[in-house]
């Protein structure tokens, strides 16, 4: 019973009298509350064969979501009682649902499942009063489909998987040098072309590996919206990053006008087969400005303001070289009087964000956007350390805590050999459990501008699902509860006591065909023996 990840605020289990879910049980749900219905009947219906027919408001025997303004927006209280069976009141309809989600633990690993696998098996609900509440507002995960494309299931998949860990953002990494993913009416050769590459580097940029089968794929306008939809019954914000000026190989081989055309020859590039820090960058001119204009007008109508407020630039790794060299990069410094390529990045940047502010969004991007002067309002994901996230908060602007020395699940979860494709720093379970968001020596002031805090994941060295899942998981366990409960200070976490948890939490992960890392290491063929990875200790893949 008390093995519920992540922990709540608090948890009074009487172990007395018990709720039986079965035939008869129904669910009453107040207005605003309907996503949370549909939810349970889909989930907890499928897993036990129920009707979970809807019931009259004040019927005993039931599921009942309420709203409840005195909690806290995302808080929810869920307690048991013989009379009324389950009550849920939630802060707001985000906060029902978090409720729900914890009602789904407490019925146990079966109720993570399709179908029934005991028919006539009895689902029981302890005795239980439990307050809740998250820590943070923004508990994000981001994915990178562009190394390697994810399938439009498996995206939905990821998003039933954010729930389950009440994570509420979905950070969508859609465009990159080796892909770009999403539909764009008015550029159609962006997926033409720019969706898919020959070839792909197998392992680290340093193999000598390659896979020789075509790669690609990409989301239509309707994949989008249908992911956005399934996103927000769920209560998952989407922030879709269209990654500029850097990283934008995929873009320039489509429209090789986007490029720098009088330093390199851009009608000779394609879609970038292997890994690393790309000088191919966008060129500063205004064709480049109207063509991001325009593809960012069809973001903004697939990704709508109410749950999509912040757009994300990227402005990461964008390396100067050929803006050094070009003329026309040159005269545009000189023109607009700036000291440098930095200023020219950021030029570009506050042009975007002028354009996003103007049409009721925010900008986020990677720390690198702090370089050269950042525009007000402008939301900073701090990922080369804290530094940037601590600069940028103190600096009043809005950050979210992603260092890569702590969250970066793309790098490796162990230090032995066995570890398939291994990268980066070796961040365990117990390493993830012990990440803490709020740096110490961060002012009151600048710790209310941290929004909170997100893990990414990187593609690079996966090229499936389950080697998403094997990197995703179980650390997204450990960090979903750093997340959203309040943990003392690092050193003080009782890491046995959240093992003792998970081990319950690996049977939820069981039946929901997640292919975790187990605990002693990965199975047979969860390994890559003959793959190189990045073999050495404390040196992020990139470098
Ligand atoms: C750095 S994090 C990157 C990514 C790589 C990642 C690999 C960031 C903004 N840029 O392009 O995939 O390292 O860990």
């Amino acid at each position: 019973m008390d093995n519920l990840i992540p922990a709540p605020v608090r948890l009074n289990d009487q172990g007395r009298c018990a709720f039986l879910l079965d035939r008869s049980t129904k669910i009453t749900a107040q207005a605003g509350t309907e996503s949370t219905e549909r939810w349970l009947r889909s989930t907890l219906g499928a897993a036990f064969g129920l009707p979970l027919a809807p019931g009259r408001e004040g019927a005993g025997h039931a599921i009942q979501l309420r709203l409840d303004p005195t909690l806290e927006p995302e808080g929810y209280r869920l307690s048991t009682t013989l009379d009324m069976g389950v009550v849920i009141n939630g802060g707001s309809p985000a906060g029902v649902f978090w409720g729900a989600q914890t009602l789904r633990q407490l019925l146990g690993p079966d109720a993570f499942r399709s179908a029934p696998v005991s028919p006539g098996g009895k689902t029981v609900i302890p005795y239980t009063d439990i307050e809740d509440s998250p820590r943070f507002p923004w508990r994000g995960l981001m994915l990178d489909v562009s190394r390697h494309f994810l399938p439009k299931d498996d995206v939905l998949r990821y998003l039933d998987l954010l729930a389950a860990h009440k994570l509420n953002v979905f950070h969508f990494h859609l465009t990159d040098d080796q892909g770009w993913r999403v539909e764009i009416k008015r550029y159609p050769r962006l997926t033409e072309v720019g969706a898919w590459r020959d070839r792909t580097k197998y392992g680290h940029r340093a193999s000598e590996l390659w896979d020789e089968t075509p790669h690609g794929g990409f989301y239509t306008q309707d994949d989008i919206r249908e992911i956005v939809a399934y996103a927000a019954e769920r209560h998952i914000r989407v922030v879709p990053e269209i990654d500029i000026p850097g990283h934008s190989q995929a873009a320039i081989s489509a429209y090789p006008e986007l490029g720098n055309t009088d330093v390199i020859d851009t009608t000779a590039l394609s879609v970038w087969d292997t890994w690393g820090v790309n000088p191919n960058v966008l060129a500063p001119t205004d064709t480049t400005l109207r063509f991001f204009e325009g593809v960012f007008e069809e973001i903004l109508d697939l990704f709508p303001a109410d749950t999509s407020p912040f757009i994300h630039v990227g402005g990461d790794e964008c390396p100067k070289d050929q803006w050094k060299e070009s003329a026309t990069a040159q005269a545009r410094i000189a023109e607009l009087g700036l000291a440098g390529e930095d200023e020219l990045q950021s030029w570009f940047i506050r042009h975007f964000d002028t354009w996003l502010t103007a049409r009721g969004r925010r900008l986020i991007g990677w720390d690198e956007i702090l370089e050269g002067g950042l525009a007000d309002g402008a939301a900073v994901s701090s990922w080369r350390g804290y530094a940037g996230g601590i600069a940028a908060a103190e600096a009043g602007h809005d950050v979210v805590m992603c260092p890569e020395q702590q969250v970066y699940l793309d790098h490796r979860q162990d230090g032995g050999p066995d570890e398939p494709m291994p990268i980066g720093y070796v961040r365990t379970l117990e390493d993830v459990y012990r990440f803490e968001p709020l740096p110490p020596g961060l002012s009151e002031a600048a710790a209310r501008h941290v929004l909170g805090t997100q893990a990414n994941v990187w593609t690079e060295v996966m090229q499936n699902r389950a080697r998403v899942d094997y990197q995703v998981f179980p650390r997204l366990a450990a960090f979903a509860e750093v997340a959203w409960s309040r943990l003392p200070a690092p050193a003080e976490r009782d890491f046995a006591d959240f093992e003792r948890r998970m081990a319950t939490h690996y049977a939820r992960l069981d039946a929901l065909g997640v292919d975790y890392r187990p605990p002693g290491g990965p199975l047979p063929w969860q390994r890559r023996p003959g793959v190189l990875g990045r073999p050495i200790e404390g040196a992020p893949p990139n470098v």
